[in-house]
């Protein structure tokens, strides 16, 4: 690596999109430089234009290269920084982190509009819609095949912290602060992940 990384973001309290690649810079153990631009104010679009072609953060900038939109940057990460396996090293697991995390960015429309982010909120939910049931079913589902198939070297979702775990770490804190109901191996999941360091530096950088 011979340029220097910024990760432009959202407001951490908020920005869900944001603290994806920020995990994975994290996990890659590389220095990055970020700027954070407040989201919901009348001039966010523009300060987000200065820097985003896409109009949206986050943005990661590598010298003159800008790659915009968390899963475009976890591959560019994973690449730049082969050592740190962002992707698990299996063929299988690498391919279910693939497809749960392509599914994690595309879909769980239920969820995201029930329950935003909010990183200050502890409040449960409740009224739950058949439709959020609907998701929250499908996360579950999802942990706990990771968890059983391919976790049990690791107490991550393929053992070793990947970009799937940056992808969901989000929707963790959405099943915290509205106190979504999950069984026991989702819940143990939630733990490790609200344990992580990482996610208690965002946090409180979040909530100061
Ligand atoms: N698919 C994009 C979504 C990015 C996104 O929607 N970012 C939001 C913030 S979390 C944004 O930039 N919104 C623009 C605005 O608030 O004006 C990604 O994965 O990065």
């Amino acid at each position: 690596m011979d340029q220097p990384l910024t990760l432009v973001i959202g407001t951490k309290r908020y920005s869900t999109w944001s603290l994806r690649p920020w995990l994975m810079l994290k996990a890659a153990t590389v220095p990055f430089t970020e700027v954070e631009i407040a989201l919901r104010q009348p001039d966010t679009k523009a300060k987000i234009q200065e820097w985003s072609p896409s109009g949206k953060v986050p943005l990661l900038i590598y010298g003159s290269l800008r790659v915009w939109d968390s899963l475009a940057i976890g591959e560019f990460l994973d690449e730049l920084c082969p050592a740190a396996a962002l992707w698990p090293r299996d063929l299988s697991a690498r391919a279910t982190a693939r497809a749960i995390s392509a599914e994690m960015h595309s879909g769980f429309q239920a969820l995201r509009s029930a329950c935003p982010m909010d990183l200050g909120l502890d409040s449960p939910l409740a009224d739950l819609s058949e439709d959020l049931l609907t998701d929250i079913r499908r996360i579950e589902a999802i942990w706990t095949e990771c968890r059983t198939l391919f976790g049990p070297h690791g107490p991550y979702l393929f053992g070793n912290f990947t970009i799937a775990d940056a992808m969901f770490a989000p929707v963790v804190t959405r099943f915290k602060s509205y106190h979504l109901p999950c069984n026991k191996i989702s819940d143990d999941y939630c733990k490790t992940i609200l344990a992580l360091p990482w996610m208690q530096e965002w946090t409180n950088a979040a909530l100061s």
